[in-house]
Formats: C-alpha cells, sequence, structure tokens
C-alpha cells in the first residue's frame, strides 16, 4: 500500500509513534510518504520505502499567523497525485484531521477519492483540541474522518465525553520495537558513568510541560534520596526545566540530579535505568512508560488517563492518585530498596512490554488500512 503519513516531526508522544509505525510499514515493504514540516526526529531516510515531503510555509508580513494548514492540505493534494498515494494517516488532530479533510475535498473535486484515518493521541483531545476556540472544528474533522483511531481505551471515553461524534472509535495501543530495545551485547551499559555502585539511578524523561508535573518527580527523588543512596536523570527539554533545575538548589540536591536536554538515545539513558517516574496530571497512554518497560525499567507513574492500560499496578511498577508524592516515594523505595524485588520488577516490566510489541500492533494498521481502501 502507498501510506501518507501526517504528524508532528517532534521528540515523543504522537511524532515518535507515527515515524516508528511508517518505518515498520515500509519494512514491510508498503511505501510511506512523511508529509511534515520538518524532518522527524527518528526518521532514517534509508530504507527506498521511505519518502519525506517537507510543507513550507511563505512567510508573508500581511500575516500574523501563517496559514499551515493551508500549505499542509495543498502539499497532501499534490502529494497523492504524484505518488499515486492509497490512504492518508493524520496524527493528532488538530490541525492535521481538518487539513486532510480539505485535502480529501479538493481531490474529490478532481475526482479521485482518498481514505483518511485519524489517529488522536491525547492532548488533541484532553489539552488542546476541548478549548472552545477548537472544539468545533475538531468535532467536524473527527466526525468527516473514514475511519478514527484512539490510543487508549481511556482516551476513546475522554474524546466520547467531550465531543460529540458520531463515528466508531477503534482502540489500537501504541506499541514497540522490542527487537530494537534489545541490548545490544556489543554496546554495554556504562552505568558508571552515572553513578557509583551502590546508587540506584532514577529517571525522568518529557517535553518538560505542566501536564508531566516536573516538581513532582523533584520532590519524590528528594525523598527517595533521603533513605537510600540515588541519583536522578532528567531528560528532555520545555517550560518547566528552569523552575526543577531551581527546585533542585532550593532542596539541596543539585549534585544529585542531572539535566540532559533533549536526546536521541533514550535507550542507552534507560539501559542504565533502575525506576522511571512519570507522575503526569494526564497521559492517554504514557508512551515513554511503555519504552522505560521494554528496557526492563519499573515506572512509578499516577493513575490518570491511559496510564493504569500500560502500568500495572503491584507489577510492572506502582500507580498513585495525581499529586500523591509521598505514595509515590514510598512505592518507589518498596521497589529499590531490595535487589530481589528490583529483579522482579525489571522481569514484569518487560513482560508487559512484550503485550504491546509492535509485531502484534502492526497488522490490526495494516487491516484497518485495507478496510480504509476498499471503503472507496
Ligand atoms: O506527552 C506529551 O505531552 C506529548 C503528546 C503528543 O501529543 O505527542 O503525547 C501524547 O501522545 C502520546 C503518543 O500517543 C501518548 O503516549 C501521551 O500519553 C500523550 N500525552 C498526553 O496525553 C499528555
Amino acid at each position: 500500500m502507498k501510506i501518507a503519513i501526517v504528524c508532528y516531526p517532534t521528540f515523543g508522544g504522537s511524532g515518535v509513534v507515527a515515524t516508528e509505525l511508517g518505518l515498520e510499514l515500509a519494512r514491510r515493504g508498503h511505501e510511506i510518504h512523511f508529509i511534515t514540516y520538518s524532518q522527524p526526529v527518528r526518521l532514517a531516510l534509508l530504507n527506498p520505502n521511505v519518502h519525506y515531503h517537507q510543507v513550507n510555509v511563505p512567510e508573508y508580513p500581511l500575516f500574523h499567523y501563517q496559514p499551515y494548514e493551508l500549505a499542509l492540505s495543498s502539499k497532501l493534494v499534490d502529494m497523492v497525485k504524484l505518488y499515486k498515494i492509497d490512504v492518508l494517516h493524520v496524527h493528532y488532530a488538530i490541525p492535521h484531521a481538518y487539513a486532510g479533510y480539505m485535502a480529501k475535498q479538493m481531490l474529490k473535486d478532481e475526482g479521485i477519492n482518498i481514505p483518511m484515518v485519524t489517529t488522536l493521541h491525547g492532548t488533541d483531545i484532553t489539552l488542546v483540541g476541548n478549548h472552545p476556540f477548537y472544539k468545533p472544528a475538531v468535532t467536524f474533522s473527527i466526525n468527516k474522518s473514514d475511519f478514527v483511531t484512539s490510543v487508549s481505551e481511556s482516551l476513546k471515553a475522554d474524546t466520547l465525553k467531550l465531543f460529540s461524534i458520531k463515528n466508531e472509535i477503534q482502540v489500537i495501543p501504541n506499541f514497540i520495537d522490542l527487537d530494537k530495545e534489545k541490548k545490544d551485547p556489543s554496546t554495554p551499559c556504562h552505568r558508571s558513568v552515572m553513578a557509583s555502585p551502590t546508587e540506584r539511578i532514577i529517571t525522568h524523561i518529557s517535553n518538560f510541560r505542566g501536564v508531566k508535573r516536573i516538581p513532582d518527580v523533584v520532590k519524590i527523588f528528594y525523598k527517595i534520596q533521603l533513605e537510600i543512596p540515588a541519583k536522578l536523570m532528567m531528560v528532555g527539554d520545555g517550560p518547566e526545566k528552569e523552575k526543577a533545575e531551581e527546585l533542585c538548589f532550593e532542596l539541596g540536591i543539585q549534585d544529585k540530579v542531572i539535566f540532559f536536554g533533549n536526546s536521541n538515545e533514550i535507550d542507552k539513558i534507560l539501559c542504565l535505568t533502575d525506576l522511571f517516574l512519570l507522575p503526569s496530571q494526564t497521559e492517554s497512554f504514557g508512551l515513554v512508560a511503555l519504552e522505560a518497560m521494554a528496557c526492563s525499567v519499573p515506572v512509578i507513574s499516577s493513575n490518570s488517563g491511559g496510564l493504569p492500560e500500560v502500568n500495572f499496578d503491584g507489577f510492572s511498577g506502582f500507580l498513585s492518585d495525581v499529586g500523591n508524592v509521598e505514595e509515590m516515594a514510598q512505592n518507589a523505595l518498596k521497589i529499590l530498596k531490595d535487589d530481589t524485588v528490583l529483579d522482579t520488577f525489571k522481569k514484569n516490566a518487560l513482560a508487559i512490554a512484550e503485550k504491546f510489541d509492535i509485531k502484534k500492533i502492526l497488522p490490526i494498521y495494516e487491516d484497518l488500512y485495507r478496510r480504509a481502501i476498499q471503503k472507496y
């Protein structure tokens, strides 16, 4: 099949899911066309089945806001015609599903019918899309998609609660390429670079936005390090990062917390990690928790959104109410204080990750594309 994928080309979240999905589809012989405003961060163009088309938005001083949706829908029309694309798969409702619908209409005018699959990722529904200024357009573009998927049951329920949706929503969970995550014996984990043998290594990776509750990460770690020797690795960048650095200074733990910024080597960081912290306000799925578990790292998380569908309480880690920093720290210590307990949680974390192996999830998308193509 010839599939056009529209996504945000950013670190983490929907962009990573879309990129990994496209790359695996390409490995299976499908022709994949990524259509974005810059090259997705995890995109390797070495596969002849992978193409990347940049959406250029010409700057014009008259416009206070440059019309990205217009440029995207025009690019979609051109690429569908040029490459004879069979199906559009847009990740994130805003503005991708909206632009995709416009492209469909323009193509229809020329006698070309192309199906559109929209995947909802979370923030497009729970945080941004729900805003009254966007809501009519988001509702419209979800209802006008040929097929709609969401990455968790929780996100499906939120979508049905917040919007007036007439379409069926199919839950297709996010996935992980376990073969890629498997430790390569030729590149051993250099734990000693980050911590002494007696110290536990705790990690948080995110875009450091308010929804991630970064101060909670620091406070949980503060409580942990009062009882056992430990280091905290903070990976990523975003608006809350500076405040987190200040909080570490206030708490006097600055020498135990390392801030890395954005990284393309998440697997190398996770391979050194004993425990992952994700106390988010909300998370439609929590892809990063799955990435941690695929590296045999147990997870301490909040119990909001889709997190209970990924992290299993008392098995792959623990879940607590949002903001319950004390309980999260105590649960972390339960895992970290004893080598045998830690080993059990590590094995369990990997066992859960195996349920989300890309090999199991990818055929569900392939089946969906086939059904979408048959529709016209
Ligand atoms: O985590 C973020 O804030 C980024 C965001 C995005 O829109 O890319 O991630 C969302 O999509 C991911 C992939 O489906 C999910 O794993 C994240 O849980 C979800 N984020 C939220 O719901 C806050």
